[in-house]
């Protein structure tokens, strides 16, 4: 017997006591640079809020639970989710629908995309009324609900950390006995204690992500002209906040980080690699974003506002800019950095 037909014999005796040979692997398996199977993508929203809008007359928020298109990467195959370890989807709510109270260990946050203010997230029996552009968040086991007194459908994308937490295995969900939380603050109590650079002396919250749970976008926004006002533009990423939990100066959940940039008009930015993979939410104005990958056809996102694209882990991109834009950002930058993991060239 030849050498190759001994191991391959070998081989075959090991797999019934779930035996397998890491060296026939182990080059796939540490790779010299991260490798993912997500693939850079893009969903144009003009061509897609037919869809969203659409699953309005199929399907009613209380019966989805959640009324969410996912978006899915189609490198992922049947693993859900816009990244390795991000899931990205977009939710409508129409006028009077109520999405149920639940709770879940994964992190939510929500970026709206479209609608007019008189619908809401309710954490923890708090409301927050949500503009476009307002973030808003579920961190881990905060119940919530959505209601909508307004009367145009509400959308905004939904940005969770299922495919990690799928990963490290602890998923636990919880239905509330009723449609919705029960209210026990008024909207902005929250923002009271915890948005004025200041906290109760005895304060006893101790949760490993922010207490805020809504930045609303004009604030966000006026921030980024202030930086603007101060500084140069950063090459790569322009004029680029984080939303922080202001008791800690971090991310705002550990497993979420998010971040709204300016990006002015004729911006064109240098090549940005980083091992964070990435979704974005454009708000205002208008460009591309390019992906140059090696020896091949580089890939063009032109985007305007509402549209959302995807960066993987490690993929090279650069923004060019026509019309000055705004454009959200979430990530899982904070829980690499956490343990370490974090580079960016
Ligand atoms: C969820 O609870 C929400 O609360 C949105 O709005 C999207 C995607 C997967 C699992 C739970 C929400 C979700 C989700």
């Amino acid at each position: 017997m030849n050498e190759v037909a001994a191991r391959n014999e070998y081989y075959e005796r090991l797999a019934p006591s779930n035996l397998a040979p890491l060296w026939e692997v182990l080059s796939k398996l540490v790779t010299r640079e991260p490798v993912t199977e997500s693939v850079p993508c893009h969903w144009r929203y003009d061509e897609i809020r037919p869809l969203v809008l659409e699953a309005g007359g199929l399907i009613r928020a209380e019966e989805a639970e959640r009324r969410v298109l996912i978006l899915q990467n189609p490198g992922l195959g049947e693993r859900v989710g816009a990244t390795e370890t991000l899931f990205a989807g977009l939710q409508m709510i129409l006028p009077n629908e109520v999405a149920p109270a639940h709770r879940h260990t994964p992190s939510a946050l929500r970026f709206i995309v479209e609608g007019d203010g008189k619908a809401f997230t309710s954490v923890d029996g708090e409301r927050a009324y949500m503009q476009v552009g307002d973030l808003v968040l579920t961190p881990n086991w905060a119940w919530h609900d959505h209601g909508h007194e307004g009367d145009v459908p509400m959308v905004w994308l939904d940005g969770l950390d299922i495919p990690l937490l799928r990963q490290l295995g602890p998923v636990f969900v919880e239905h509330y006995p009723r449609a919705q939380f029960p209210s026990n603050r008024a909207p902005g109590s929250t923002t009271a204690l915890y948005g004025q650079n200041m906290r109760p002396v005895d304060d006893s919250f101790e949760q490993p992500h922010s207490p805020m749970f809504h930045y609303p976008y004009a604030q966000a926004r006026a921030a980024l002209d202030a930086l603007a006002g101060s500084t140069d533009p950063d090459p790569r990423r322009g004029w680029c906040m984080e939303y922080i939990d202001p008791t800690r100066g971090g991310p705002i959940m550990p497993t979420l980080s998010a971040f709204l940039s300016l990006l002015p008009a004729g911006f064109a930015g240098r090549v940005r690699q980083t091992t964070e993979g990435q979704v974005f939410s454009c708000v205002e104005g208008t460009g591309r974003t390019v992906i140059d990958p090696d020896g091949k056809e580089p890939i063009v996102f032109e985007w305007g506002p509402r549209d959302h694209f995807v960066i993987p882990t490690w993929v090279p991109y650069r923004h060019e800019i026509d019309e000055q834009a705004v454009v959200f950002n979430y990530s899982d930058a904070g829980v690499q950095k956490l343990l370490g993991l974090y580079r960016e060239q």
